[in-house]
């Protein structure tokens, strides 16, 4: 049932906990998963559905399907030039060094954060999304404005010992979102450029039984793919230091640790929006979307949008 805003009514908390177990299998069947590349089942696609209808009612751009629709991933070159970049990046190494909370006891070994990267780091990593050929690929993704909900800032750490995102998974966000990622390093092979599965292969992974759920994440996905006559092709993008990726992260991926040297990124969650990022962003202020990285919010309408659900 909807209300005039597309959203759904409240269902009451003791009915969704009595059905959640069903919700749960229901949503993670391999034909949901075809349909809304995720685990989360017709409810909370359909409102994302509805949401971006809704966005591209308000303002339509042309869409482009063959774009990171289809690709999964795609590098948009020189974003910032390099010198900016780098100059970014060694702020970075400083306010990590300066700050005991970049350290997380649980992936120390993987990452280090800078939190609130935007008031930290200057607005030059919220302008990349000024730039006509990004913010032209993103809007042909949504075909409609868009807002950023989230933003995170952290530096990876050559180590063998990998776990959480260092291992296939994929983000599980509802459909219709999308994610950045903004390189303030070079990120090739030997230096922790992410890996990837196209969707295709993602799926056929899924009705396989490797679902990338966090209890049963793997490394390597080469003795899998043997075992159930897969193919096992992972692929990354080699990005320069000023590059941006757009990619679907409910296609499987993960983060590599770099053989030497560190590897510095941003990512930000994006949804659908009926105004432009910028002025949403003067709307709700910048606490809005740095100060809770990761998840989703369970409706998407900004006036009703908080993280709720957190995602890998
Ligand atoms: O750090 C990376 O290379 C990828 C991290 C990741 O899994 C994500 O951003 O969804
Ligand atoms: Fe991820």
């Amino acid at each position: 049932m909807q209300n005039e805003t597309g959203s759904s009514y409240p269902i009451h908390p003791i009915f969704q906990k009595a059905v959640r177990p069903f919700t749960r299998w229901y949503g993670s069947r391999p034909n949901q998963f075809e349909k809304y590349h995720n685990k989360l089942g017709p409810r909370v696609n359909s409102t994302y559905l509805r949401y971006a209808e809704y966005c591209r009612n308000q303002h339509a751009c042309p869409r482009d399907d063959d774009g990171v629709r289809s690709q999964g991933s795609i590098l948009v070159p020189e974003v910032l030039q390099t010198s900016v970049a780098d100059e970014l990046s060694r702020k970075m190494g400083s306010l990590i060094e300066n700050d005991e909370n970049s350290v997380s006891a649980n992936t120390s070994q993987l990452m280090r954060s800078v939190h609130r990267p935007a008031s930290k780091l200057g607005t030059s990593v919220l302008d990349i999304f000024h730039n006509p050929i990004l913010d032209g690929g993103i809007r042909e993704f949504f075909g409609s404005n868009y807002r950023i909900q989230w933003m995170d800032c952290y530096r990876s750490l050559p180590t063998k010992d990998v776990s959480h995102a260092w291992l296939w998974h994929s983000d599980n966000v509802p459909c219709e979102t999308l994610k950045v990622m903004l390189h303030l390093t070079d990120a090739g092979e030997h230096r922790g450029a992410t890996q990837f599965m196209s969707l295709g292969d993602t799926e056929a992974y899924y009705r396989a039984g490797y679902r990338g759920s966090r209890s049963s994440r793997r490394e390597n996905l080469d003795q899998f793919a043997q075992q159930h006559s897969l193919p096992h092709r992972p692929f990354h993008h080699d990005a320069k230091a000023g590059d941006v990726m757009l990619f679907l992260n409910n296609a499987l991926h993960k983060a590599v640790p770099p053989q030497t040297s560190f590897r510095d990124v941003l990512t930000y969650l994006l949804l659908p929006n009926p105004i432009p990022w910028d002025k949403q962003l003067a709307c709700d202020g910048l606490e809005s979307i740095e100060f809770n990285p990761g998840g989703y919010p369970q409706s998407p309408f900004p006036e009703q949008a908080i993280n709720v659900n957190r995602a890998a």
